[in-house]
């Protein structure tokens, strides 16, 4: 009897687990394709046919698979996207977001981008320097005493890979409550709470109160969550806060700052930590609004 590698060896010429098969599908893409495609297709065609020759996918295997990715994009909407949760816990994100800053960064000093994850929403309201994103802190939420020994001032200044101050750039910044659920997640939380854009001033300076972040679940209740437990992993992202830094002529940046004493800063759900996105925050004195500070400069490049 042969043993299915020899099958599968044996059946090479004629049959669709040869290489030969791939390259036959490869060819079907027409002179007139769409030029990236025509680059990329054939590429992923012929990792996803090594992939399922490798772990000699079965018919059943590839029918759960289907179903999960269905399944996925059902889920996904405006308020949840379960589908780039799924590329998030495989670190697809992370991956394609560092490709594409390395082939966009012209200088080392820029400062890193991450991911930027599916919480964001546009439109979070402008807001004066030395505001708070906190817009509603009632002291009848269960999580009012974290938040208030939690309570930060981030500040810094926005520039130029060269130094200079960049006057009028826009931080654009997010983060989630210490219940560890985003704003649209979060019925008791008040329409944009914890979101803000602050316009830098003249010597490139941004200033808002928000609060020092907490690890938290991506959420888990869905078909990304359940592959998380059969691969017998967690689904914690350590406290972060969100950015997208942008400024007419620079490229827009966005990144995540990562608080230094989170467990889970070496232990990201979604692989998506950089070392220099990790930030120290001090303690205040003598500031009624905030009991640590963090300062941190970010660094755009020219376009
Ligand atoms: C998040 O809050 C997040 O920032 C990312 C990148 C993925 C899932 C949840
Ligand atoms: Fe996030």
């Amino acid at each position: 009897k042969l043993s299915m590698e020899a099958r599968l060896n044996g059946l090479s010429k004629m049959s669709q687990t040869s290489s030969n098969f791939t390259e036959r599908v490869i060819a079907a893409t027409g002179p007139n394709a769409h030029p990236r495609l025509k680059e990329i297709i054939p590429s992923l065609v012929r990792h996803l046919h090594d992939f399922a020759r490798e772990v000699k996918l079965t018919v059943g295997e590839w029918e759960a698979a289907v179903e999960f990715l269905n399944e996925c994009g059902k889920m996904s909407n405006d308020r949840r996207n379960e589908t780039q949760l799924l590329c998030d816990i495989l670190g697809l994100e992370s991956l394609v977001d560092d490709i594409t800053s390395k082939l966009l960064a012209s200088s080392a000093s820029e400062t890193p981008s991450a991911i930027l994850g599916p919480f964001y929403r546009h439109n979070a309201p402008l807001l004066p320097n030395g505001s708070s994103i906190i817009q509603d802190l009632d002291p009848s939420v269960p999580w009012y005493t974290q938040a208030v020994a939690d309570s930060a001032h981030v500040t810094g200044r926005v520039l130029s890979s060269s130094g200079e101050p960049i006057k009028g750039a826009i931080v654009d910044v997010w983060h989630a409550a210490p219940n560890g659920l985003y704003e649209q997640q979060d019925e008791a939380q008040p329409d944009m709470n914890f979101r803000g854009r602050f316009m830098t001033d003249a010597e490139g300076r941004y200033s808002f109160y928000a609060l020092r972040p907490v690890s938290y679940p991506i959420p888990d209740d869905g078909p990304s969550g359940r592959l998380l437990k059969l691969l017998d992993r967690h689904p914690y992202r350590p406290g972060h806060i969100h950015f997208i830094v942008s400024a007419p002529g620079f490229r827009t940046l966005t990144t995540q700052l990562y608080d230094d004493r989170d467990h889970y800063v070496t232990n990201d759900a979604v692989f998506a930590v950089k070392d220099e996105l990790i930030v120290k925050f001090v303690p205040k004195e003598g500031d009624p609004k905030a009991l640590w500070l963090l300062e941190y400069d970010f660094v755009l490049g020219r376009k």
